[in-house]
């Protein structure tokens, strides 16, 4: 666990210096919402996943568990907007263009029974994990992301569906989604079993509630 945060401020401060740079040459405004992304995979793989092959199931304490393909998803109201992406160990990446399905969207279709509480995502890669409350996976800016960047999500970045939860740093957007649990209780996620909040407003803010301004 220590090696692993070790491992990941290392490469955060490599990549926040060549961001740094960027930014300081003007580069960073010629050139905005440029992929100057640090990719990461705790799990060491990349998973491939055909865009007709893709599904996401959507289980647990719901009226309709459901499958959804891609071409479901991209059926479904959709919304646009940019922001600024925020590694919790200091790189990020102005400007950046998201495209995709409300969270909210997905768990009015399936129908939240009573007693749910949080969801428990899980990724194709088999190992990372996340969570979120219900009420902050209703948030209008927490989103099922198809695209990224003004183009459809590349297999790095976690095509071709991720999770983009932009009031939170970027280990609470899972790539290569392919689960979505209605759970009654909070399940912490990959990166907050090594030390990482639970709740990773970026205000730093730890409580379950959005602070003011998110
Ligand atoms: N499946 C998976 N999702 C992940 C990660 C990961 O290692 N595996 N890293 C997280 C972290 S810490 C960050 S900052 C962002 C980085 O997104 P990128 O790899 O597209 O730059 O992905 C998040 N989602
Ligand atoms: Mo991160």
């Amino acid at each position: 666990m220590v090696a692993l945060g070790a491992a990941g401020i290392s490469v955060g401060s490599a990549v926040q210096s060549r961001v740094g740079r960027a930014l300081g040459s003007g580069l960073g405004s010629f050139f905005p919402g440029g992929d100057v992304f640090e990719i990461y995979s705790v799990s060491g793989t990349f998973p491939a996943i055909a865009t007709t092959a893709y599904r996401l199931s959507v289980s647990g304490l719901v009226e309709r568990p459901a499958t959804f393909t891609f071409a479901d998803l991209e059926a479904m109201p959709r919304v646009r907007f940019a922001r600024t992406f925020h590694c919790v160990t200091g790189w990020i990446v102005p400007d950046v263009h998201w495209e995709g399905v409300r969270l909210s969207h997905l768990l009015d279709t399936v129908g939240v029974r009573p007693g749910a509480v949080a969801l428990a995502f899980d990724s194709y890669d088999g190992v990372d994990t996340e969570s979120l409350t219900l009420d902050q996976a209703r948030l209008p800016d927490v989103i099922v992301a198809t695209r990224m960047l003004g183009a459809p999500i590349t297999r790095d970045h976690g095509g071709p569906v991720r999770l983009y939860v932009a009031p939170m740093f970027g280990y609470k957007s899972l790539k290569w989604l392919s689960a979505i649990r209605v759970v009654d209780a909070v399940e912490p996620g990959y990166w907050e079993e090594n030390g990482y909040p639970v709740n990773g407003w970026l205000d730093g803010s730890t409580s379950t509630v959005p602070p003011r301004g998110a």
